[in-house]
C-alpha cells in the first residue's frame, strides 16, 4: 500500500476566521454552548461544474472514468487538486485489482477529535461502458462540494471530518474493501460514522435512505421531511456499495440514493413525479450516463442533505 500525502493544512487562519465570526468561542469546542451551525446550500451549479469536469475527462480518455484506465486517475487527480487548493491533507492509497492498479482518495479536514471520525465517501470510478455521470459522478462530485463548502466556512466541528473517493467499486467494492480492511482496530474503532452516496441524481429519481443506523437515518428522513419530500427505506442496497465493507467492520453506516434499473411504481410516481414503469435510471451502466442522464432536482436536494448530515453528525 502506497501512501502520498499532501496539502496545505490552513487550520491556523481557519480557526481565527471562526473565531472571529464566532465571537471568540467555537461552536463545539468551548463552555457556553453555542448553537449548532446550520449546514450552507450546497450550489448545483458548483455540483454540476464537477460533473461537466467529469464528462470532459472521460470523453478524453476513451469514454469511461473506469478502474485501472486514464479516466479514473485523471478523474482522481481532479478531486485531488481542488482538495489541496482547500486545505485538506489527502492521502492516495494504491491498490491492484484485476491485474490493473486502482486508487483510493482520503481527505482529512484539519481538526476535530481525532478519536472521533465522521466520513461520508462515494465511489469515482464507473464501468467501461460510459462515462459515469449519475453512477458515480453525482455522489462524487456532491461529496467533493460538500468537502469544499466546509473549508469556505472554515468549519470548525466537533469530530474530525474525513471524506473519500473510492476506486474499483463496480469490480465489487474493491476500493472500499481495501481501506476497511487496511485500517487498525483503534483506527476502525474512531469512526463513529459513514456516509454513502452511489447515484443521487438519476433522472427518474426516487428518494430513497438507507436503513442501516437509525440516527443516520432519521438524520436524513428527517431533512427531506423538512421539504416536504417522502422518503422509502432503499431495499435493494445491502451489500451494493461502498458502505458495506464499514457495516461489516461494525461502523455505523447511512447513505442515500435516486434508484438504478428497477422500474418506478405509479404509487412512487403518484408522490415524487416522474415516469412510472420506467427505470429510476434508464443508463445505469451504458454509454448513455452522461451530463443529460442527471435530475436537477433529485442532485440539489440530495447533495444538500449530504451537507446538513455532515453538519449535524459531526457535532
Ligand atoms: N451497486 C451500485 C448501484 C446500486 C444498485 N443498488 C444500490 C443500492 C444502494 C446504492 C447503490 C446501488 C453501482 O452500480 O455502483
Ligand atoms: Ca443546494
Ligand atoms: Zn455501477
Ligand atoms: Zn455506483
Amino acid at each position: 500500500m502506497k501512501l502520498s500525502v499532501s496539502g496545505r493544512a490552513t487550520a491556523a487562519g481557519a480557526v481565527a476566521v471562526a473565531l472571529l465570526l464566532t465571537g471568540g468561542s467555537i461552536a463545539g469546542a468551548s463552555p457556553g454552548a453555542q448553537p449548532l451551525a446550520a449546514a450552507p446550500d450546497i450550489p448545483l451549479a458548483n455540483v454540476k461544474a464537477h460533473l461537466s469536469q467529469f464528462q470532459s475527462i472521460a470523453t478524453a480518455n476513451g469514454g469511461n472514468r473506469a478502474h485501472g484506465r486514464p479516466g479514473f486517475k485523471a478523474s482522481l487527480d481532479y478531486v485531488k487538486a481542488k482538495l489541496d487548493a482547500a486545505g485538506y491533507t489527502t492521502t492516495v492509497q494504491q491498490f491492484t485489482s484485476s491485474g490493473r492498479t486502482g486508487y483510493n482518495l482520503i481527505a482529512d479536514w484539519p481538526g476535530g477529535d481525532p478519536d472521533q471520525v465522521l466520513m461520508a465517501g462515494s465511489h469515482l470510478d464507473g464501468v467501461t461502458s460510459g462515462p459515469g455521470i449519475n453512477d458515480n459522478g453525482s455522489g462524487s462530485a456532491a461529496v467533493l462540494e460538500t468537502a469544499l463548502a466546509v473549508s469556505r466556512a472554515a468549519h470548525r466541528p466537533a469530530k474530525h471530518l474525513r471524506f473519500a473517493w473510492w476506486g474499483a467499486e463496480e469490480l465489487g467494492l474493491v476500493g472500499s474493501r481495501y481501506y476497511v480492511n487496511n485500517l487498525s482496530s483503534a483506527n476502525r474503532a474512531k469512526i463513529t460514522g459513514y456516509l454513502n452516496f452511489d447515484m443521487i441524481g438519476s433522472r427518474n429519481a426516487g428518494y430513497f435512505v438507507y436503513d442501516d443506523d437509525p440516527t443516520i437515518e432519521k438524520t436524513f428522513k428527517d431533512y427531506f421531511a423538512g421539504l416536504g419530500v417522502a422518503t422509502e427505506i432503499e431495499t435493494e442496497g445491502d451489500g451494493r456499495s461502498d458502505h458495506a465493507p464499514f457495516k461489516s467492520a461494525g461502523v455505523p453506516v447511512g447513505g442515500l440514493f435516486t434508484g438504478a434499473s428497477r422500474a418506478k411504481t405509479s404509487a412512487q410516481a403518484a408522490k415524487w413525479g416522474g415516469t412510472a414503469g420506467q427505470s429510476f435510471d434508464r443508463c445505469y451502466h451504458s454509454s448513455c450516463d452522461t451530463t443529460s442522464n442527471i435530475n436537477d432536482t433529485a442532485l440539489d436536494r440530495n447533495s444538500d442533505a449530504l451537507a446538513h448530515a455532515v453538519w449535524e453528525l459531526s457535532d
